[in-house]
């Protein structure tokens, strides 16, 4: 179970975290959620079908994506976080590695810190979920988004990426987070080749056994594409739903994902199955 401020998510079922980007360049929704009207009508539309929380995020991290300033982010994520708050009470999380950002975030109405940087990128970042008493997610990645994608190299991928993941669990535990509230998520396509994210999801058990839930986000992913012989973000969600099933039978409980209705039906089967 994982206590939010907004309320518990039981994880013993996988649950779905609709994504909800307030940037101008995303590579899948980018554009599309800046406006506060509509950002709050696509976060009661994902909540409708299904979504048991939502990750609302103004900072790209696409391979390549420029960084901007915490004040650029604030101005994008604020409006936004507190036109979507008005309409759904599920918890939300803020997709940002900057303190300053995840703090006014948190006094805006965010439950759930979503740091791809595990706490890495800012310091103040592991203990102000602690001061907060709110979960944190800590991905892994390697490099940075400008750069991770220049020939990302693992003698051994999911060794390396658990053994990342266990080191800054261990860190966020010092920092005064307590254990329950921490997630943990291999970062598919952060610094990883199609064969890196494959393995990785084929061996998420390796990861679950850490003891913390675990996230995936593979939705409208690269490798997906690469997959299906170039297939476009708007193409690819058939594709993200056999890796979503594949994900879930192996441990995964949260679904980082755009397409909510179709995932619910795809969760609900997958996890049926592995529970059978
Ligand atoms: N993927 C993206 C962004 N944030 N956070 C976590 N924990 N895990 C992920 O896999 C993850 C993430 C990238 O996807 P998206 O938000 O759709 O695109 P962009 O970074 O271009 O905004």
């Amino acid at each position: 179970m994982l206590a939010t401020r907004a309320g518990s998510l039981a994880l013993d079922h996988p649950v779905l975290l609709g994504v909800l980007n307030a940037t101008p360049d995303s590579f899948s929704d980018g554009g599309l959620h800046l406006d506060p009207a509509r950002a709050a009508a696509a976060a009661e539309a994902m909540v409708n079908a299904g979504a048991a929380a939502l990750d609302i995020g103004a900072e790209s991290t696409r391979p390549g994506a420029r960084p901007v300033t915490a004040r650029e982010e604030r101005r994008r994520l604020l409006p936004v976080l507190t036109a979507v708050r008005r309409v759904v009470s599920v918890p939300l999380s803020v997709d940002t590695t900057k303190a300053e950002v995840a703090a006014a975030a948190l006094d805006a109405g965010a439950d759930i810190v979503n740091d791809v940087s595990a706490g890495r990128a800012d310091r103040g970042m592991l203990p102000l979920c602690a001061r907060a008493g709110v979960p944190i997610v800590l991905m892994h990645m390697r490099g940075r988004p400008a750069t991770m994608q220049r020939r990302p190299a693992y003698r051994d991928v999911v060794g390396e990426v658990t053994a990342f993941l266990a080191r800054r669990a261990a860190a966020a535990r010092r920092a005064g987070v307590a254990a329950d509230a921490i997630i943990v998520d291999p970062g598919i396509g952060f610094g990883k080749t199609v064969a890196h994210n494959l393995v990785l999801l084929a061996r998420l058990d390796a990861l679950a056994a850490l003891g913390y839930p675990v996230l995936v986000g593979v939705s409208r992913k690269g490798f997906l594409g690469t997959l299906l012989g170039g297939a476009g973000p708007g193409e690819r969600t058939y594709g993200a739903a056999a890796a979503v099933a594949l994900a879930v039978a192996r441990g995964a409980r949260l679904l980082r994902v755009h397409d909510v209705a179709a995932m619910r039906d795809v969760v609900a089967v997958a996890s049926a199955v592995a529970r059978a």
